[in-house]
């Protein structure tokens, strides 16, 4: 029942055709530069993870952290398999209210270090393709406009399930 498209398209570029409307764009493989989550002199990302969220909900966050190396980089996309579309978010306060925003790239001064944490800035996660099982590990793959790509995996965690688990600054002081 399936049409064999992939057989095609593979034939469209070889194919003869009179006039500049059979010219086929044929994508050029990205640099696939996959590194560990570290690139000598570039950004670096750790810490990341994502609250398991009940099973019925469509979208959840992800955070992490970055820090920058030497050289001013831009978090340009994010992508992950768990997710139909990842987004870079930023929280504003707006007449009293706190509102997502997305943000096309994020930008990363040299030697910066971003936090991405519950009440600020977040990977949001899109229309999610699955419930995530606490403890489950989730790649996150970081586009950045001089690094390349950077994959790292996000450890979900479970619900919080006291006031001190629940509350983001337990583990910082002097906030
Ligand atoms: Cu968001």
């Amino acid at each position: 029942m399936n049409v064999p498209l992939m057989p095609l398209l593979l034939l469209l570029p070889g194919m003869v055709v009179a006039g500049p409307a059979a010219t086929v764009p044929v994508p050029s493989a990205p640099a696939m530069k996959i590194a560990p989550a570290t690139v000598a002199g570039g950004p670096r990302v750790s810490e990341a993870w994502i609250a398991e969220a009940p099973p019925a909900a469509r979208h959840n966050a992800a955070y992490l952290v970055l820090r920058n190396g030497s050289r001013a980089d831009t978090l340009v996309a994010v992508e992950t398999p768990v997710a139909e579309v990842a987004e870079i978010h930023e929280m504003r306060q707006e007449k009293g209210l706190t509102r997502m925003r997305r943000e096309a790239t994020m930008e990363l001064a040299p030697d910066a270090e971003l936090r991405l944490q519950p009440g600020g800035r977040h990977i949001m996660l899109i229309n999610m393709k699955r419930a995530l099982k606490p403890g489950e590990r989730v790649p996150l793959t970081l586009r950045f406009r001089k690094a390349g790509l950077i994959v790292i995996d996000a450890e979900v965690r479970p619900l919080a399930v006291d006031v001190e688990a629940a509350d983001p600054h337990a583990h910082h002081h002097g906030h």
